[in-house]
């Protein structure tokens, strides 16, 4: 395209402290003496990211000339965290960058904390796609990802008295660096209004939607730095904009706030990230964000297509979309519309095009977060995707009749539409049937979304569902938050695991190495009086960096079981108290998180963790032996510090209900032993450390499911174990309340009448395990070799490897793959 193949840039010291210092002159109006921390963070941006913007074309050219299948991963969420130390790692300048600032005095540890999270997620699904970017760039896949730009991201969280406060997160307040407004990258966004048949002369007729309000989606580029900056990949957010953003006449009426209505209305789009991971929010403004930015990244990618091909009857060949659970599913109806009514394809070819570019992940089996919309509300706002809709359920069910004989029964569990609580359609059903691979995130969620929520859509499609376990990126987990560990590694097996982090199993053996363990272990101690600090400054509490550091930490919700976590501390708490004499090994229980504003007994939960700290930290009774902390506002930055910490990772929850985990990979990866369930990815985990290093307690997925059938309640173990009794009782007498006793009565009471978690039905084995795990500690030499096998085995939850398996069984793109 005519690009000047630009100048190799240098990497050593000298070069970057002349450039930075050209941006505090040139683009800050500072110079060193007068330059304030913030300014030193905005130069340093500045320079490193214009050497990004070079290997950014770079890659944009490449990829335009190889004409090779596009990746395109639609998600309502990206959980980026600070982008400017994975930028600088990346491109493996963070020696040259600090010795640079050095000369200034500056310190670049001091000066990275300053740059806001760009915290557009809520959790897990979030990060993975965060994961997944890093990865793509990292592996050599032509990655897009689309999403939107939130003004506000995830709520910040504040504890008063105990209890949850929600703040507004404010990330682009100071203007953000790593953006590049795209104004020529714009597209409407219609919504409401009417369908009309149209027939013109000699042309078959078709249907012409009118949307009654129309609303711009402006996009927002932010490079993605992959390992060793040799790929620079694009993520690209909507942000939303009024057509007409003051109406003029309106305001020269002298209407002068009507005027600004419609820009208020269509900014409202993209203003706020809904902070529910669990439950459906089921607002009309959740489902305009969600056609919104599917809608512009559609009309992107069609774009982009059409400027590179004759016609979109090749769209498959040339692009393939990853839909990031069924967020973005309504872009199954939306593709069906730009092909049929905007590009002129009949309606078979449009199916046949529409399922070959689709693909789907699905992140949770919880009843409750399916997504399903009323059809009034799909309707008044999606009139013509509402009609397409219909019409793709008409052709499933005729083929679903018509050639494996369904009857009514087996047809309405296939259905798009949900005919039962009032009519909705289920977007789960509506991605399943648009994609030609669906996958699960972690072997067991793969099979029991054959055996529950897609058991009869599977029986239909049997070859459609997939296994892609979750991965996390080891440079932002491994490399840049655990700098001691990887620079050990290195010395002990050289830099190879940082290019294939399989290498890492390359010190498995070393833990038969005492030197290497006591290396190993001071390591982590390093990292807990780090942790240890945080927590001082923080929550003026001090805690024992010679202590347990056990730790939970991810969002709270009632299937992560906080709370058993909770109760077990009360029954240790208890314990110490009946028995000083006793050879007790001191724990610091760390937790943090965040409930969904509108999550009643989450939010509880947050309360009694902290009302439960307050007192036992200061019970002199059990001094230095117990401690209990929550930490506010957890985030990836905060996570950075934490996995690094722990010397134990909680990963509880009920068997069954976790699709996969992801904190769980970067704790174990970190040198952490897991007490988890069968869980999630907690299983696979456990095949690849081995039963020795993994501390796996409870029921399993299929006996919970048993017992759930037979109503299970917890009121017969509860009288028959006397320490979760004592426990409960200390709950409900308000001993860590006494200014409002009753406030746990209601979570207490779930567990005698109901135990739907299994949170009684387990405690005995987690009490057990967490015995034995003390007992363990006692013997460092064991923990420690058992923590570095936790490390060195860990190579395989790369998200590396995940974004390869996608990349060769659903994508067919990247290094390769033939398209
Ligand atoms: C849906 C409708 C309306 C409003 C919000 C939502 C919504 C938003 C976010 C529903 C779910 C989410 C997030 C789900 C999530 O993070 N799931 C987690 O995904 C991880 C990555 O695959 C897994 O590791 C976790 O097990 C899973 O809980």
């Amino acid at each position: 395209n005519g690009v000047q193949k630009p100048e190799p840039r240098l990497n050593d010291p000298d070069t970057l402290a002349r450039q930075i210092v050209e941006k505090l002159t040139y683009s800050i109006g500072k110079n060193p003496a007068s330059a304030r921390k913030y300014d030193w963070l905005r130069a340093t941006t500045l320079a490193v990211r214009d050497r990004i913007i070079d290997h950014w074309f770079e890659s944009a050219d490449r990829f335009a000339e190889e004409g090779g299948k596009r990746v395109c991963y639609l998600s309502m969420e990206f959980l980026i965290g600070r982008m400017l130390r994975d930028a600088i790692n990346n491109l493996g300048l963070t020696e040259p960058v600090r010795e640079a600032l050095a000369r200034y005095g500056v310190e670049l540890d001091m000066i990275e904390l300053l740059e806001p999270d760009a915290a557009l997620g809520n959790g897990g699904l979030g990060r993975l796609a965060a994961c997944f970017m890093e990865s793509m760039a990292s592996t050599g896949v032509p990655g897009y990802g689309y999403g939107i730009r939130y003004v506000h991201g995830f709520f910040r969280q504040e504890i008063a008295d105990g209890a949850q406060v929600e703040l507004p997160e404010n990330w682009l307040v100071h203007g953000n660096p790593w953006e590049f407004e795209r104004r020529n990258a714009s597209y409407e966004i219609g919504f409401g209004g009417k369908v009309s048949m149209i027939q013109e002369a000699g042309r078959p007729a078709r249907q012409v939607w009118r949307p009654a309000e129309r609303v711009l989606a402006v996009a927002y580029d932010t490079p993605m730095v992959g390992w060793r900056g040799r790929q620079v990949n694009t993520l690209r957010l909507w942000s939303a904009q009024a057509l007409d953003p003051i109406l003029l006449d309106a305001f020269n009426s002298g209407d002068h706030i009507g005027a600004l209505v419609e820009s208020n209305k269509a900014e409202a789009i993209t203003r706020v990230l809904y902070p529910a991971d669990s439950h459906q929010a089921g607002q009309e403004l959740r489902l305009r964000q969600e056609y919104f930015f599917s809608s512009a990244s559609l009309q992107d990618i069609i774009r982009r297509h059409l400027e590179e091909n004759d016609n979109l009857s090749n769209l498959a060949d040339k692009v393939a979309i990853q839909l990031n659970d069924t967020h973005p599913a309504v872009s199954v109806a939306e593709l069906m519309r730009l092909l049929v009514d905007v590009h002129g394809f009949g309606w078979d070819e449009a199916w046949t095009i529409t399922r070959a570019t689709f693909s789907y992940t699905n992140h949770t089996l919880l009843p409750e977060a399916l997504e399903h919309w009323p059809i009034h509300l799909f309707e008044r706002l999606l009139p013509r995707q509402m009609q397409i809709i219909y019409a793709i359920n008409a052709g499933i069910i005729r083929e679903a009749a018509q050639e494996h004989g369904y009857d009514d029964g087996q047809v309405a569990a296939i259905s798009l539409i949900d005919e039962g609580n009032g009519r909705r359609v289920r977007m789960g059903q509506l991605a399943f049937v648009g994609s030609h691979a669906v996958n699960g995130v972690s072997a067991l969620h793969t099979d029991l979304m054959k055996q529950t929520v897609f058991r009869d859509l599977h029986e239909l499609y049997p070859d459609r569902i997939q296994n892609k376990t979750n991965g996390v990126t080891p440079r932002r987990w491994l490399m840049e938050a655990n700098p001691g560990l990887t620079g050990l590694i290195t010395e002990a097996i050289g830099p190879g695991f940082l290019d294939d982090i399989e290498k890492i199993i390359e010190i498995d053996d070393l833990a038969d190495d005492a030197a290497f363990r006591e290396r190993f272990a001071a390591i982590k101690r390093q990292n807990k009086e780090r942790l240890a600090n945080v927590i001082g400054e923080r929550m003026a509490t001090s805690v024992d960096p010679s202590a347990i550091f056990d730790i939970q930490v991810k969002r709270i919700h009632e299937y992560k079981r906080q709370f058993l976590n909770i109760i077990e501390a009360i029954a240790l708490y208890d314990q110490i108290r009946s028995h000083p004499e006793r050879n007790w090994t001191p724990r610091v229980k760390i937790f943090a998180g965040k409930a969904a504003p509108s999550y009643v007994q989450a939010k509880e939960i947050i309360h009694l963790a902290n009302d439960v700290g307050r007192v036992i930290n200061a019970d002199p009774a059990v001094r230095d032996l117990l401690k209990v902390v929550f930490i506010p506002n957890y985030n990836v930055s905060l996570a950075e510090i934490i996995m690094p910490a722990a010397d134990l990772s909680e990963q509880i929850s009920t068997a069954g209900l976790e699709a996969s985990g992801t904190g769980n990979m970067k704790f174990a990866l970190n040198g952490a032993l897991t007490i988890g369930t069968l869980d999630g990815a907690n299983v696979e985990m456990l095949e690849h450390v081995g039963e020795d290093n993994i501390f796996i307690f409870g029921l399993t997925a299929s006996e919970v499911a048993q017992r759930r059938r037979e109503a299970h309640s917890g009121r017969s173990i509860i009288d028959n174990e006397p320490m979760l009794r004592e426990a409960l009782d200390a709950i409900s007498s308000g001993l860590f309340c006494p200014d409002s006793p009753s406030r746990f009565h209601s979570l207490v009471s779930n567990l005698y009448n109901n135990d739907w978690w299994m949170i009684c039905a387990d405690f005995k084995a987690y009490w057990d395990t967490q015995r034995t795990l003390d007992d363990l500690y006692t013997r460092q030499d064991e923990w420690q070799a058992k923590a570095v096998h936790n490390t060195a085995r860990m190579g395989w939850f790369s998200s590396d490897r995940s974004i390869r398996e996608y990349a060769r069984d659903i994508w067919k793109a990247g290094p390769g793959q033939a398209g």
